[in-house]
């Protein structure tokens, strides 16, 4: 079947959007995608017809905006092939899923002179949490090295794995590099050793099919808005077993069973997890995108934007000064640049003013900017709904700025 690119552009009703008078492209999909009309629509929906608080009442509302939000989690638990829908936890985004993760299983199972092994391409997201909990157990971070070409070292990820080691947390695809980890592999290394493993999915999720079971990893975090859900929900997938030995994160209303001044207890999974009111329309939304990738299938979206990377590599190659930063032979649907001397700053305003939006910047991962001695880079970033042609626009559009830069 060929890829219905032109029924899925017109799902998205922001890329008829006009930016300083040209077509917009938009190429700043690993920052956040767009929504399609069925996300927009599943939204407007419930605050029009459907809407009140969850979990709490007994009017129809109540019940109706519930019944819509505990399906979502059912969509979402489908969609990545969890055992049960009490594996999927919603948070705030995959930020927040790391957070919960070192603050309940880190502290509960992590302690001085323990180590956490993460990589050398990881998003602060995936960095910081843990260092917070080092610094609060006395627990050491270990950082498995990668190549020039934004490869991980697999012996040394192996060597690094030893009886100190209490958790490997690894992105499943670098947001800065575009690298796709081999995390079959890591995962197989860690287990014969018995050490959970924790996957970043915020960048693989929306090019790749996820199947956790399959994978056999311990935990995987997402966001919803980088799934062409709305921003503010992100899920956090646990193995059962070890979501119920973790304590709760935080305390408030929904996570319990029952409250005294002497002692509380807890409800259990997910709920344990999802303190406070919900967000109750951003996770119906992300249900909605999840139906709506299922129309048009993972595996095509993934063959889809391999081709739009092939031919973005293909033509960028192709211009005397432009650097790709990040040449995985395993990579995901980024291509990161620098030109020169020209601040890539400056190329993501110039590109601005062609309609172009690209991401100019460290992209919140330091350290691999660090790695190649750069202060920032230039990424294009792709999704299931860009073209060749707009491929042709960035291309073009870097072309002038050479020329204007001299
Ligand atoms: N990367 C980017 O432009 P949040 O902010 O919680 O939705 O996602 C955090 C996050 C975690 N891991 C990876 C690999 C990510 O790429 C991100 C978000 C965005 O690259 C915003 S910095």
């Amino acid at each position: 079947m060929t890829y219905p690119i032109e029924q899925i552009r017109a799902d998205f009703p922001i890329l008829n959007e006009k930016i300083r008078n040209k077509p917009l492209v938009y190429l700043d999909n690993a920052a956040s995608c767009q929504k399609p009309q069925a996300v927009i629509d599943s939204m407007v929906k419930l605050y029009s017809h459907d809407y009140a608080n969850v979990h709490r009442g007994v009017h129809t509302l109540s019940i109706r905006s519930t019944d819509q939000m505990e399906s979502a989690r059912h969509k979402i638990k489908t969609f990545i092939n969890a055992a049960s829908d009490k594996e999927i936890i919603f948070v705030r985004g995959a930020t927040e899923a790391v957070n919960l993760i070192a603050q309940t299983y880190g502290r509960a199972n992590i302690h001085a002179g323990d180590e956490i092994l993460i990589t050398a391409m990881e998003h602060h997201s995936n960095i910081v949490p843990w260092q917070m909990l080092c610094e609060q157990t006395g627990a050491i971070l270990k950082v498995a090295p990668m190549n020039v070409a934004g490869e991980l070292l697999m012996d040394e990820f192996e060597q690094l794995l030893s009886a100190k080691t209490k958790l490997v947390a690894v992105v499943h695809m670098s947001n800065a590099l575009g690298t796709l980890n081999p995390v079959e592999q890591i995962i197989a290394l860690a287990h014969a050793k018995n050490i959970p493993v924790m996957l970043d999915g915020a960048q693989a999720i929306p090019h790749t099919a996820v199947d956790v079971q399959k994978l056999d990893c311990d935990f995987y975090v997402f966001s919803g808005h980088k799934l062409y859900g709305p921003s503010g929900v992100g899920v956090l997938y646990g193995k059962q077993a070890l979501l119920e030995a973790m304590p709760p994160y935080q305390g408030g209303g929904d996570m319990i069973r029952t409250v005294s001044f002497e002692k509380s207890t807890y409800a259990g999974l997910p709920y344990k997890f999802e303190a406070g009111t919900p967000a109750i329309a951003e996770i119906i939304g992300l249900g909605a995108a999840v139906d709506y990738l299922n129309t048009i299938g993972m595996q095509a979206i993934a063959d889809h934007e391999a081709s739009l990377l092939a031919y973005a590599t293909q033509q960028a190659l192709q211009i005397d000064g432009l650097k790709i930063i990040g040449e995985a032979k395993e990579k995901g649907a980024i291509l990161s640049f620098t030109l020169g001397r020209i601040h890539p700053h400056d190329i993501g305003t110039m590109l601005d003013s062609l309609g172009i939006a690209i991401r100019a910047g460290h992209h919140c991962a330091m350290p691999v900017m660090d790695f190649y001695q750069l202060p920032a880079t230039a990424r294009a970033s792709f999704a299931m709904y860009n073209t060749k042609a707009e491929i042709d626009v960035l291309i073009s559009g870097i072309k002038n700025l050479i020329e204007m830069f001299g």
